[in-house]
């Protein structure tokens, strides 16, 4: 069995995203997505919550799976007897600390990182820059599932009031 984890915030999850999980199901038998557990790390959405929207977006995949992990990323690999891990490359920039942790996470563990090249479309989509739109009013309809822009609008309202 071949399989695979695309690990991210997912805070939350956009169409970029969805875009390599997908493309992620299609090289493996088995895909985890799993959502970093990072308490230092001020979110919007819990990792319940993220897992939630997760959970929804990718009902579609019949091998695509849910979980979460804290930690390293290995550990949580050699748990579950993955050895590839399935990033996005959107452009250069993300490409020399994403090497930098391919070649870590090789030194540490048994596992490959299989880099996946953004979608032209979604080059430029970050979780980050979602956020920050929407909380300026901007349209971000067009980046993320409905049901996520539903989700981000109610909790930017609970914020403002
Ligand atoms: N197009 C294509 N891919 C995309 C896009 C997009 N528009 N947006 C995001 N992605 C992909 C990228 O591959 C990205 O890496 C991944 O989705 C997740 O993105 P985010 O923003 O949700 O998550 P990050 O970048 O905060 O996640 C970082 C990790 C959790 C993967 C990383 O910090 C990690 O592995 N942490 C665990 C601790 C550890 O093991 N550290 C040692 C590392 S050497």
């Amino acid at each position: 069995m071949r399989r695979a984890v695309c690990p991210g915030s997912f805070d939350p999850v956009t169409n970029g995203h969805i875009d390599i999980v997908s493309r992620a199901s299609s090289l493996f038998d088995e895909v985890t997505v799993a959502v970093l557990v990072n308490k230092s790390k001020q979110s919007l959405f819990t990792v319940e919550e993220r897992i939630d929207m997760l959970t929804e977006v990718c009902a579609d995949f019949p091998n695509v799976r849910i979980d979460s992990f804290h930690g390293l990323l290995v550990e949580f690999c050699r748990e579950r007897d993955i050895h590839a891990i399935v990033k996005g490359l959107r452009a250069v920039s993300d490409f020399d600390y994403e090497l930098q942790m391919a070649q870590m996470n090789s030194s540490l563990a048994p596992v490959e990182t299989v880099f996946v090249p953004t979608s032209p479309e979604y080059s430029f989509l970050a979780s980050s820059l979602v956020k920050e739109v929407a909380t300026f009013g901007g349209d971000v309809s067009p980046l993320v599932p409905p049901m996520v822009l539903d989700r981000l609008t109610a909790r930017l309202e609970e914020r403002r009031a």
